[in-house]
């Protein structure tokens, strides 16, 4: 499986835009692409139904060496022997969490502010979501935090993953690695692209050149 700190490049199986019966060949266009890390997110579906598609998309993530991470459940997580599991802010801490997927499942927390980040990697986390920077449909009710704090979080946090996220897209993405960035997450860019695999390609080759 592929190391987290040789991952830069994060895409969401959001079900805010991809049908359910579509999430292992949109899977498989990202893997294609080169995303280096996979996440569901199913907002508003049960457990039982996560790890329903957890347990269908794990093993086209697992024969492509790409860790599959779990939102919002540890359990299903844990359940379905997912590679992580990520947490919000009103998630439960690290120390439960911990105790329900073990000490080696990778555990990723979402921060929105310089605060935030410091709690994560004390907790510690073994990444950390920052953002969103800009304004986005698919977390909405969220201010956008901008690009100034950027480079802090990273220059704070020298040896912590830290993905940065929220209304990335390919047109933006030169700005957002100019302010710092190392790592990001694009979750409606790549799920609305006409041609998932060939947008993917195009962002990774925008990431190595930076
Ligand atoms: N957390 C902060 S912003 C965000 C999440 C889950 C959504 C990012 O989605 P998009 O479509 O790439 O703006
Ligand atoms: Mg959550």
């Amino acid at each position: 499986m592929r190391p987290l700190a040789d991952c830069r490049l994060y895409g969401i199986l959001d079900l805010g835009y991809v049908a359910r019966d579509g999430l292992v060949s949109m899977a498989r266009d990202m893997i294609a692409g080169g995303v280096d890390l996979i996440q569901l997110r199913a907002k508003g579906h049960p457990p039982d139904a996560v790890e329903a598609m957890g347990r269908e998309i794990l093993p086209v993530t697992r024969d492509a060496g790409v860790p599959f991470i779990i939102n919002d459940w540890p359990q299903v997580a844990a359940a379905i022997g997912a590679d992580g599991v990520h947490v919000g802010q009103d998630d439960a801490p690290m120390a439960e969490v911990r105790g329900i997927v073990g000490p080696t499942m990778i555990v990723g927390r979402s921060t929105h502010s310089l605060d935030q980040a410091r709690a994560a990697a004390a907790e510690p986390a073994d990444y950390i979501g920052f953002g969103p920077l800009f304004a986005t449909p698919t977390k909405p009710d969220y201010v956008p935090i901008g690009m100034d704090d950027i480079r802090q979080v990273h220059e704070a946090h020298p040896s912590l993953p830290i993905f940065c996220i929220g209304g990335i897209k390919r047109d933006n993405l030169s700005t957002v690695l100019a302010a710092g960035a190392r790592r990001v997450v694009i979750v409606s860019g790549i799920l609305q692209a006409p041609d998932v695999a060939a947008y993917v390609r195009g962002v990774r080759a925008q990431l190595a050149g930076s």
